[in-house]
């Protein structure tokens, strides 16, 4: 598929770019129903992996045949995403057949559309420590044809550490859902290093908040089904038939691990990030882990 890579421009605040922003009115008027599940991440977080873990959760069961034909993206949809030609993701949120609905965004926690706060919804807010983050966000953006060129390892590390990437600043999304969720019970905050950890524990934890009591079977398959290499050898869920995907230049599921970071940073790049880090970081109390 032949497109023109975007420009980012600043938009409220926030760096994005048009793929994000030319349905504004239509994702900030969405109307969500009080069963709807938001999955909000920064980009590159384990969001793909959520929303597969999420449909297996609520769908493994009754709806089977779904699993097989249906690729996650069209399961859940990216309430914020248009790319012609294909269909919003307001237009194929509003069209999902299921009940409930399970819906991706990157909104920084201040664009939510409001229907959500107002519906009481269930948001589960994933969260990935930032070097690992931005080193796959880099190979990511290699790959991927809708966002802007990332340039060289070194001045992408820059312009992260500057917030100027497609959904912001890094620091400001994990910091203001963090926020947030201080005061709202509706939002479940995981890490993605928490999911590799173990991913059963999180699994046991995430239907203690969703209210859900599957049998010890289905929970044992669920954590089967969306491990690395299971989930990277399923086209419903390796993203192979994205067209705006250049998969001779990296892979969706590329590596799926924490500490790759180590493989991209110098010394010096490394020295310069946590300075850096400390200081943007010294008012939250959010912590992650950069090794395990
Ligand atoms: S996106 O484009 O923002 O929706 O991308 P997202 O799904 O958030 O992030 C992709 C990274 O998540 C990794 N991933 C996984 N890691 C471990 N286990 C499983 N099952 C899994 N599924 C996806 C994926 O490999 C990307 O990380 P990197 O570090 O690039 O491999």
């Amino acid at each position: 598929m032949d497109v023109t890579r975007p420009k980012l421009f600043d938009f409220h605040g926030v760096s994005m770019t048009h793929f994000f922003t030319d349905n504004w009115d239509k994702v900030q008027n969405f109307k969500a129903k009080p069963d709807d599940i938001v999955v909000a991440t920064y980009p590159k977080a384990g969001t793909t992996w959520m929303c597969y873990l999420l449909d297996l959760l609520y769908f493994h069961r009754t709806c089977p045949e779904r699993e097989k034909s249906v690729p996650i993206y069209d399961r859940v949809p990216f309430l914020e995403l248009v790319c012609s030609p294909y269909p919003t993701g307001t237009d194929k949120a509003d069209s999902l057949p299921t009940s409930p609905r399970i819906i991706k965004t990157h909104l920084p926690v201040q664009f939510l559309p409001k229907s959500f706060w107002e519906q009481n919804c269930r948001i589960v807010y994933v969260a990935r420590n930032a070097k690992d983050n931005v080193v796959s966000y880099f190979h990511f953006d290699r790959m991927e044809k809708i966002q802007p060129e990332p340039g060289d390892w070194d001045s992408f590390l820059e312009r992260f550490k500057d917030g100027k990437m497609v959904f912001g600043s890094w620091y400001d999304h994990v910091c203001g859902w963090w926020e947030k969720k201080q005061t709202s019970s509706k939002i479940h905050y995981m890490f993605y290093e928490d999911l590799v950890e173990d991913t059963g524990r999180e699994l046991e934890n995430l239907c203690s908040f969703l209210g859900l009591s599957p049998l010890e079977e289905e929970k044992k398959e669920i954590v089967r089904c969306v491990q690395f290499d299971v989930m990277k050898a399923n086209p419903m869920t390796n993203q192979m038939d994205d067209l705006t995907l250049d998969f001779s230049v990296s892979q969706f599921l590329r590596k799926g691990k924490v500490g790759d970071w180590k493989n991209h940073f110098t010394v010096a790049q490394n020295e310069q990030f946590d300075e850096d880090y400390k200081r943007k970081m010294k008012n939250t109390s959010l912590q992650f882990r950069e090794e395990m």
